[in-house]
């Protein structure tokens, strides 16, 4: 016999309702959120602020009362009382909650505050807060918080692993999904307050008349969650679709077509972001077609959308015909163009030179560019790690870039303290909308760390357990302690010791580290490990590429020597033979297996302790990461066997004693 499940039970095991779930609380705590009243301002600043302050009392209003379960109210029932246009509060996001025997204030400078306030509050209530106690006040590290869609208008996604796009541009703008409001409130509620909704690898289609109607009634759908749409911006479109035979920046024509377009899409959407941009990289057009720099490409974007918006600039460059380190090439193609954009324009770097692989270290760019806005773009689909399949929780990979001295006076957080951070989306058709469960913590962190830098990756993973899965404190700890330590393990079955890109070709799924036949030399594996008979390691100090110099010079000497570098980041900077005596004495080849042997083990590790969990979340969700550790056991030691055999191919070497041979 098959119990039917309720709408609302489906949708909770399914994933659908992410760490929105809102479980009653049970106790005192919950007695004291019945029969709570929630009032909003008597007037507003405009429109627009009046209905992100009824979102706001909405998801407070209906949070609560699902905190509150069953228990029974208080006698005099407590009170929530907003306030909105507070002189003492700052503009951009910030809010204060001062709880008292009466209920709680929460006070914000503007709209926008009081609808973060209204999230922070459930969340806080939600991970075991007391109503009347709570005195907790935050405003936002950076002003821009956004994802990054690769989305095409096809519905296909680039490095989607969570099904088909969300946006469903073939009933829009007559039809807006549901879900469309539902993906709102999970950004929201994180604080993520911009979507550029299409991929970097743009379709110029996108800009045409027809498009930018749809994407306005996103954006009229998501105006009052506090979330701006953006566009990527191809930048051939003027030849594409706007019948020039040019799109030199330089050329008048093309600066006022793209004025034009800017003009077009502010008259349908008011409040549009701006325009995300990659070009004259991966075969993407854009200013060095003609001679012509990023700046002044970025800059003619720049004017033509004035001060109504923002141009992301990719710093993602490589190019095939220049022979350098690929990991130089950003640096040396932007550090000399600092101060030379436009204010309006960010340049959005990926946290390590290469790219979003499971370990690199932090991009040279940060800090370097004293003169110029800079956000810290990730990668939160998991493209290089097992993509959603793999449990890696990805908050300490993005704290190791964020924490990290630059060398220029400062973190790599606070060098894009004045821009922001961008996150290449994770998000599909799936039910769960992340594809896994523990993707959907990847989303969330990616927000709570853009509000927050300074949170830990460890706070991040409970409160995320707590409102997505259970609050039982045994499980909280056993499972925050695997998420925290999953990404490592990652790293250790496919990448150790600093070696990086040895992904099979194009999907990037499983290793390929003996590739080395591609047309494009840093396209092959072999270009980054540089292994043979005699050791492993890229050398990118000055008897290598160099790449080393583009750090500042008190960062660069940690690195400069392999006897000091952090051996996570050895074969990163250093060549070394097999033979070469790590800090603890260990020699370079048994240590290379034992990593590998340390993935493999922790895999099995997480799947024993997930078993252990079974009763303590619903057998749907626990069954569904119970298959998915089986295949990642399975995998991480394909990746184990493999790497280890294919090493062993060129230096001959015995496996170490204590270590399993290959299945
Ligand atoms: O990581 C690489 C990916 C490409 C991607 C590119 C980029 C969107 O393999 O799929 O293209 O980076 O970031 O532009």
């Amino acid at each position: 016999v098959v119990a039917l499940l309720s709408d609302a039970q489906v949708r909770a095991e399914d994933g659908y309702d992410l760490w929105l779930r809102h479980e009653p609380v049970g106790g005192a705590a919950g007695s004291e959120l019945n029969g709570i009243t929630v009032a909003g301002p008597d007037s507003f600043a405009d429109a627009g602020a009046e209905a992100m302050v009824s979102v706001a009392l909405a998801e407070l209003r209906s949070g609560l009362a699902e905190l509150a379960g069953g228990e029974s109210p208080p006698a005099a029932p407590l009170s929530i009382r907003l306030s909105c246009t507070d002189a003492d509060i700052a503009r951009g996001g910030a809010f204060a909650l001062d709880g008292d025997s009466t209920g709680l204030t929460l006070r914000a400078g503007e709209a926008s505050g009081c609808l973060y306030g209204a999230f922070a509050l459930l969340r806080l209530l939600d991970t075991g807060e007391r109503l009347t106690k709570i005195h907790h006040a935050e405003a936002p590290a950076m002003p821009l918080r956004l994802l990054n869609h690769w989305d095409n208008p096809d519905g296909t996604v680039e490095r989607g692993y969570a099904g088909s796009s969300i946006f469903d541009w073939w009933h829009l703008p007559d039809h807006l999904d549901r879900r469309m409001i539902d993906y709102a409130r999970a950004n929201a509620s994180v604080g993520i307050n911009g979507v550029v909704v299409n991929n970097v690898n743009a379709s110029a289609m996108m800009l045409e008349p027809r498009y930018i109607a749809r994407l306005a009634r996103l954006a009229d759908a998501w105006r009052p969650y506090g979330i701006r749409v953006y566009l990527t911006a191809r930048f051939s479109a003027p030849r594409d679709i706007g019948g020039l035979d040019t799109a030199d920046p330089i050329d008048p024509a093309v600066a006022r077509w793209w004025q034009n377009k800017a003009d077009e899409i502010y008259a349908a959407i008011p409040d549009f972001g701006g325009f995300l941009v990659k070009a004259n990289s991966e075969g993407q057009p854009g200013p060095g077609d003609y001679g012509r720099t990023h700046a002044e490409g970025a800059n003619m974007l720049a004017s033509a959308i004035g001060a109504r918006g923002t141009v992301f600039w990719r710093a993602f460059v490589y190019a095939a015909e220049d022979e350098t380190d690929r990991a130089s090439q950003a640096y040396r193609e932007f550090a000399p163009l600092d101060g030379a954009f436009a204010d309006n324009v960010i340049v959005q770097v990926k946290n390590g030179p290469i790219d979003f692989q499971p370990r690199e270290p932090f991009h040279p760019l940060f800090g370097a560019m004293r003169h110029t806005r800079v956000a810290l773009e990730a990668q939160i689909t998991k493209e290089y790690l097992g993509f959603a399949t793999h449990v890696a929780y990805l908050a300490p990979l993005w704290k190791e870039v964020l924490d990290a001295e630059t060398g220029h006076g400062g973190t790599v957080a606070s060098s894009i303290a004045p821009a922001g951070m961008a996150g290449v989306a994770n998000i599909g058709t799936a039910r769960n909308w992340s594809g896994s469960h523990f993707d959907q913590a990847n989303w969330y962190a990616f927000g709570r760390l853009a509000w927050n830098p300074q949170l830990s990756s460890e706070e991040i993973a409970r409160e995320w357990l707590m409102q997505t899965f259970s609050r039982d404190p045994a499980f909280v700890s056993d499972v925050s302690a695997m998420m925290l330590n999953s990404r490592e393990l990652v790293v250790d079955y496919m990448t150790p010791l600093g070696l990086a890109h040895l992904m099979a070709t194009g999907h990037h799924y499983g290793p390929g580290p003996w590739v080395c036949d591609l047309a494009r030399p840093e396209w092959n594996p072999c270009y980054y490990h540089r292994a043979d008979k005699d050791g492993i390691g890229f050398d990118r100090t000055a008897s290598g590429t160099d790449a080393l110099a583009d750090y500042a010079p008190s960062v660069a000497a940690q690195w400069a020597e392999p006897e000091t570098t952090d051996p996570r980041l050895l074969l990163w900077f250093h060549h070394v033979p097999w033979d070469w005596a790590l800090p603890d004495g260990k020699r370079l080849w048994p240590t290379l297996v034992e990593h590998y042997d340390t993935g493999v083990a922790g895999v099995a590790e997480m799947q024993a302790m997930w078993a252990a969990q079974a009763g303590k979340v619903d057998p749907r969700r626990h069954g569904d990461v119970t298959d998915f550790l089986a295949i990642q056991a399975k995998e991480a030691r394909w990746w184990r066997d493999a790497s280890i055999a294919y090493w062993q191919s060129l230096n001959g070497l015995p496996l170490p004693a204590g270590s399993a041979p290959p299945e």
